[in-house]
């Protein structure tokens, strides 16, 4: 925990010091903030997390001996981790000190509409601005915060950070790690290159540099015979990391929104851009090293695809062991039992025009799509068209997999990006919950994103009228 993480007692905490200030695109979104804000209040039993967060240029050493002028939250790459428990309300005080606006959004956290930290919620903060997010935490599981705002740019700089929120019945394990997993793309003198040309549009940039937690290609250490939870955020703009810890067995045990049902063992896992896993490590002997590497992965990108390390693992002395991973980690209700018809259909496509390539969805660059309503159960067809691979994300909703090209996944699990593979389609149902207002999805690839591959929707109440389109703030810088 960072030194500007404090946990208030519930009831004892003033906000004299911090109170909010509402930034919002349009007159009807200032009233849904300052409610979202009020109404955020901790569990029984549970406090406020109170974290500050300024986002600022700084020296770092992505490679050791080095340095860039990176851009993070509290002047690290990635920003603190920040930790807290099912029912704790989070709240964030944001300063930009970037020179350009930002914002923060909270990738899987399920949220009020108006605290998603997206254009379409609210004006982007200046520099020299603060704005204070609020929000309950509802799930346990590994999540994570990004600007929402010139993301191609802020995220390739460091602008990002890992969420461990713990329930009440986590497995037990020796040791609990969050690996952020990144690429940078260095010049000679190793600042970060501005955007590229036509094929970086095209393929997403990939970055020659491979950091976990902001380092290049680190050592980590595990002793001998103990079993850690390893938290796996893949933080990339483009790269798919199908994670191999040196060809051993590892275990699944959780995946973007949580444990899943029971665990799983497996030699390799590939996580998209925006993808977590949560994977049980060891046991290993003294002395073995092992290669924590993405195995070649083609996402049929025009970049030809190699293995490539991430991390160097060494095993030291043996320490005892108290893991234990139990047969069944999470009860987990289908929404779907059956077959189902769907009720809305997601292209992802990529068609020319006078601008060059755009990344469309449903034809259409920044797509606005239909109403959806609290309670009506979401059936979509997310079926990419184009010949490259498409990481789908879904703002503030889990959604589970139904089928892959018609084939259910290996199990159960609530995900909120699933990579849709070339000409392929992915079936997800999700039920939209009493968080109405304006939300969105996308393709995880930065990129693709910045070049139209979005889309946004009104959550509306029963009969109710959606509200008119808030006013985005489209791309900044
Ligand atoms: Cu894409």
């Amino acid at each position: 925990m960072s030194e500007h993480q404090h946990h208030h007692d519930h009831g004892s905490h003033s906000h004299e010091s911090h109170r909010p200030v509402v930034h919002a695109p349009q007159a009807d979104a200032v009233g849904a903030y300052t409610r979202a804000y009020a109404e955020a209040q901790p569990d029984p039993g549970r406090t406020v997390v109170s974290v500050d967060m300024e986002t600022s240029e700084f020296d770092w050493e992505f490679i050791p001996g080095r340095t860039t002028r990176a851009w993070g939250f509290n002047a690290q790459v990635p920003g603190p981790v920040i930790e807290a428990r099912v029912g704790d309300v989070l709240e964030v005080r944001l300063t930009n000190r970037l020179p350009e606006p930002t914002t923060m959004h909270w990738h899987g956290l399920r949220l009020p509409a108006a605290m998603d930290g997206t254009d379409m919620v609210q004006r982007p903060v200046d520099p020299g601005e603060t704005f204070t997010y609020r929000f309950r935490l509802p799930d346990a599981g590994t999540f994570w915060y990004h600007p929402h705002t010139h993301e191609a740019v802020q995220m390739e700089h460091g602008l990002y950070g890992a969420i461990v929120v713990r329930g009440p019945d986590e497995p037990v394990l020796d040791a609990d790690r969050v690996l952020v997993l990144d690429d940078v793309m260095l010049d000679d003198d190793a600042q970060v290159e501005p955007p590229g040309g036509w094929i970086e549009r095209h393929n997403g940039r990939e970055g020659g540099t491979r950091l976990v937690n902001g380092r290049q290609e680190p050592e980590l250490t595990i002793a001998a015979g103990q079993v850690e939870r390893w938290r796996i955020v893949n933080a990339a703009s483009a790269r798919y990391v199908r994670l191999s810890i040196g060809g051993r067995p590892f275990t699944i045990i959780g995946t973007d929104g949580g444990l899943i049902p029971a665990p799983l063992t497996v030699t390799e896992v590939l996580l998209a851009t925006a993808d977590r896993v949560e994977i049980a490590v060891g046991p290993f002997a003294e002395g073995e090293v092992l290669e924590v590497v993405s195995l070649k992965y083609n996402r049929r990108s025009i970049t030809w695809p190699h293995d490539e390390t991430f991390a160097t693992l060494r095993v030291g002395a043996p320490a005892p062991s108290r893991a234990s991973i139990p047969a069944m980690l999470r009860h987990i209700e289908p929404l779907v039992r059956g077959p189902v018809v769907p009720t809305r259909e997601v292209h992802l496509g990529v068609k020319m025009s006078l601008r060059g390539m755009d990344f469309v969805i449903n034809d259409e660059t920044h797509h606005r799509d239909r109403p959806v309503v609290v309670g009506e159960l979401q059936v979509w067809d997310v079926i990419n068209d184009s010949n490259m691979d498409h990481p789908f994300h879904l703002h503030g909703f889990f959604f589970q997999v139904l089928d892959l090209n018609g084939e259910p996944p290996a199990f159960l699990s609530w995900e909120d990006t699933v990579n849709v593979p070339p000409k392929s389609h992915v079936r997800i149902a999700w039920m939209p919950d009493d968080r109405p207002g304006e939300w969105m999805y996308h393709c995880h690839i930065l990129e693709h994103h910045e070049k139209g591959m979005m889309a946004h929707f009104q959550v509306v109440r029963p009969g109710e009228e959606p509200p008119p389109p808030a006013h985005a703030h489209h791309h900044h810088g």
